[in-house]
């Protein structure tokens, strides 16, 4: 049996989407080892994300459990993505993370936080699976509202569109993390993290974008232990200094080059956080 899968799960409305995203983009393609993954309750909403393998929620508890472990089995990664407080996070999340754990499998997860407007269940909601997050070997967990710092449109925007954002945003962060760990012989283990993404014509101005990144905190890039950097090409001497000079002197940089020459280089940056 294979056991070097990457199983990348989007759970709930806007897991799937995000996972959607990924497989339009063609983000995996030069991976030979990655399985599709939505969970929900709503076939067309798994059906429309067009991943291979879906676990339908609305069946009796082992159907539900057996279709988990026969989705999981062989996983070396399992990425999940989540809008914490739906449905489908608060059902699934706890049992598919304890199935990564029990078989092994290295843990990432990309989730966002209810809105502070949304209803008193979501918010409980989501605090469980917060809780379960704990469990997870690196998570990236942004409040609904961070998206509003991505300022993409000139002009108010709907609720529909702001998740649009974070779908693509979380898309990036699976292909970056996978990039990453594939490039690894450790996995990364970062527990609570943040990370960013930016493009320019130079390997400074792609990092420069990266640390600028709406979402990144750069006072916690300045306090974080641990920072990983993958550029695409270029001299990438200037972007080490200008990293080095803003972050902690202790703090341990590895540095990753990807070979893929593209028109634009694409920096990205994950960093450990502060547990709050
Ligand atoms: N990342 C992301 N989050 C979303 C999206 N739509 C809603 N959310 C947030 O994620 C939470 C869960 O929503 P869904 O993904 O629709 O959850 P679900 O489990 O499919 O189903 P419901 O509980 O019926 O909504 C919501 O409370 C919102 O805060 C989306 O498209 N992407
Ligand atoms: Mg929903």
């Amino acid at each position: 049996m294979d056991a070097n899968r990457i199983k990348i799960v989007g759970i709930g409305e806007g897991g799937a989407r995000a996972v959607g995203k990924i497989i339009a983009a063609d983000f995996m393609g030069k991976y030979k080892n990655v399985d599709f993954i939505s969970v929900g309750k709503d076939e067309n909403i798994l059906l429309s994300s067009a991943t291979p393998n879906n676990i339908l929620l609305n069946r009796d508890a082992p159907t539900i459990y057996k279709s988990i472990s026969n989705n999981l089995r062989g996983a070396k990664i399992v990425i999940l993505i989540a809008g914490l407080g739906g449905t489908a996070a608060t059902g699934a999340l706890p049992r598919i993370i304890s199935f990564a754990k029990n078989n092994n499998a290295e843990t990432i997860a990309f989730a966002n936080l209810p809105f502070v407007l949304e209803n008193v269940e979501r918010k409980k909601n989501a605090e469980y699976c917060l809780n379960c997050l704990r469990d997870v070997d690196t998570a990236f967990i942004l409040p609904a509202e961070k998206f509003f710092l991505f300022r993409l449109y000139q002009r108010e925007i709907s609720v529909g569109e702001l998740f649009e954002v974070a779908n693509e945003i979380f898309s990036v962060g699976a292909k970056i993390l996978v990039d990453m760990t594939a490039d690894r012989k450790e996995p990364l283990k970062l527990g609570r993290s943040a990370f960013g993404y930016g493009y320019g014509a130079t390997v400074l101005e792609a990092i420069n974008n990266a640390v600028k990144f709406p979402a990144l905190d750069s006072d916690e890039l300045s306090q974080a232990k641990k920072i990983f950097v993958r550029v695409t090409g270029g001299n990438d001497i200037p972007a080490k200094n200008f990293i080095r000079s803003i972050i902690a002197p202790d703090a341990k940089l590895f540095w990753q080059v990807d070979n893929l020459r593209r028109e634009k280089i694409l920096a990205s940056i994950v960093f450990t956080k502060k547990d709050v």
